[in-house]
């Protein structure tokens, strides 16, 4: 099963170094920082219509059931031996979250219970839509499955498990998801649900891109793997503050160097402590057009179809970093976890390895902001740090199929992150980042023209056309100038929502306080 995206290595019993803060494994929700274990995810959106009985199902059942820190980090050292000893089972564990929507806290809590809450989450995603260029409607409306927008959402439970065996009519996760329903009964109105689940080619997404390769270590949590650096996890994987991403710990100073801890960010409410805001998208991905696309620019710009595709992520499909493989593939470094994030922008400065709009120059750029007097940073190593998310995705839909030469069934990702700040990660990455055209700023060509980078291609958004600076690459020479026009995003949301993903004590003794 899928988990430890943050690259955690349980079998490590003591994951804190001095100085590092203590996290409250028993506290926070497990998928937050280290992802529940999952072959498949079954998302629970729901609505309160009974507050009485909805708290006493919390008390009752629920909360004992829900998935901890400590007990994901736990079954990731079962799997491990469980591995080793050569059986290749899975073993039957089941995962449970919970979080909540402003609406929904404001049903728990009353009507004031969320002031000073984020202010993108007290909006709610419909309403920040438009300003992540989402499609909407002339009102604004964005434009969503019907059944997910038929009423307002109050929450969502994310259960997960393995797959189901062979012989049996069900996973353990849809037999957890059965007890679920059965023990919230009337309380709730189940308004929409869904599952996720991991693709035959085990790790990839979709677009056939390996996955969950790169994302923030933790103080505290993340072992550090890294000889030559005591402030990275793997080599390349910087360690963060805990704050990035749960209430209640130093967090990260966008002035400052990342290595120093910045402030707890502010809590509202004490019940927020380690607890995070969980931003879901489901993303729909028009796979058989984003290849047949691949193969025609490859074809016109008389280059190999795949090279097309791994300067628009900057990964090849297996995982391999275009800044150190340029050129060519390189399986062996793409599955390499301490090899395949050890790089960084700033020796690039011509886009000659990877161009400045590919997906991973874009929503992380590393080192790229580093010349402070063409950016006007502080800090601008800190200032990228303060802008991470911790991502949880899962794939959905079926696999293509041979005569599926247009999308006819819907597939994608059950895109899921963790923060402290909707507005200054999730929101920050896909409006100031992946949409902003002339991101990162003050880029030049080789040649010395100015380079203008255009679109994250995979999900940036634009109300018109959208385009890349070079996909043709001049490496490692050359002075060609290239533009990858893209009449179609490949990348459409269906549904969105914003949550707040409480600790184990704010469950007990607030949200579901009688
Ligand atoms: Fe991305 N893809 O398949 O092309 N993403 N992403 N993403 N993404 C990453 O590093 C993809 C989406 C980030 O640290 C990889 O795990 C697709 C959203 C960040 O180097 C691949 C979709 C947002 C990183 C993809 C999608 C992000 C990242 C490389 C939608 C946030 C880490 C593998 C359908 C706004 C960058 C890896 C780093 C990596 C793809 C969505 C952000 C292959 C298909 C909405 C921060």
């Amino acid at each position: 099963m899928s988990a430890s995206i943050s690259g955690l290595n349980a079998s490590n019993a003591n994951l804190a170094a001095p100085g590092d803060p203590i996290i409250r494994k028993r506290e926070i929700q497990g998928d937050v920082l280290v992802g529940l274990q999952k072959d498949e995810e079954h998302f629970l959106f729901f609505k309160i219509v009974d507050v009485a009985r909805f708290k006493a199902a919390l008390r009752d059942y629920i909360i004992a059931e829900i998935t901890t820190t400590e007990e994901v980090l736990s079954r990731e050292i079962q799997i491990k031996a469980y591995k080793a000893s050569g059986r290749r089972s899975r073993l039957p564990f089941v995962g449970l979250n919970i979080g909540f929507s402003n609406d929904g806290l404001s049903v728990l809590l009353g009507a004031n219970g969320t002031d000073g809450m984020d202010a993108s989450f007290v909006a709610g995603a419909g309403v920040r839509a438009a300003g992540l260029l989402d499609p909407v409607d002339a009102n604004g409306k964005p434009d969503w499955l019907a059944a997910f927008a038929s009423d307002t959402i109050h929450g969502v439970l994310l259960v997960t498990g393995p797959a189901a065996s062979a012989s049996a009519a069900k996973s353990p996760a849809q037999k957890k998801v059965d007890d679920i329903v059965n023990v919230l009964g009337h309380s709730i109105k189940l308004v929409y649900r869904d599952v996720g689940v991991t693709r035959p080619q085990r790790g990839h997404e979709h677009f056939g891109f390996l996955d969950g390769v790169s994302n923030p270590g933790v103080r505290g949590i993340t072992p550090r793997d890294n000889p030559a650096d005591d402030n990275q996890g793997v080599p390349g994987q910087d360690l963060l503050w805990p704050g990035a991403f749960v209430f209640g710990y130093p967090g990260q100073d966008p002035n400052q160097p990342f290595e120093k801890p910045g402030a707890p960010p502010a809590m509202a409410h004490p019940w927020m402590a380690d607890g995070s805001y969980m931003v879901f998208r489901r993303l729909n991905q028009f796979v058989p057009e984003f290849h047949n696309f691949l193969q025609s620019e490859g074809r016109a710009l008389g280059i190999d179809p795949q090279l097309v595709g791994a300067r628009m992520v900057g990964r090849w499909q297996s995982g391999a970093p275009i800044m150190i493989a340029p050129l060519q593939d390189d399986p062996a470094l793409g599955a390499d976890p301490k090899a395949n994030n050890n790089f960084e922008f700033s020796q690039d400065t011509g886009e000659r390895r990877c161009p400045f709009a590919a997906h991973i120059r874009k929503t992380y750029p590393r080192d790229d902001l580093e010349d402070p007097n063409k950016v006007g940073l502080l800090n601008p190593e800190g200032f990228v740090q303060a802008h991470r998310i911790m991502r949880a995705g899962i794939p959905f839909g079926p696999e293509v199929a041979e005569d599926e030469e247009k999308t006819k069934h819907e597939r994608g990702l059950m895109f899921v992150c963790y923060q402290t700040s909707i507005i200054e990660q999730f929101e920050f990455i896909q409006i100031s980042w992946a949409n902003a055209t002339g991101f990162p700023i003050n880029k030049v060509h080789p040649d010395k023209t100015p380079a203008t980078p255009g679109h994250d291609p995979i999900i940036g958004q634009a109300k018109g056309a959208r385009a890349m600076d070079e996909i043709l690459p001049n490496y490692p020479m050359g002075d060609t100038r290239s533009t990858l026009n893209m009449p179609d995003a490949f990348v459409k949301p269906s549904a969105a929502g914003y949550f707040f993903v409480p600790s184990i004590s704010a469950l007990r003794n607030t949200l579901a306080h009688p």
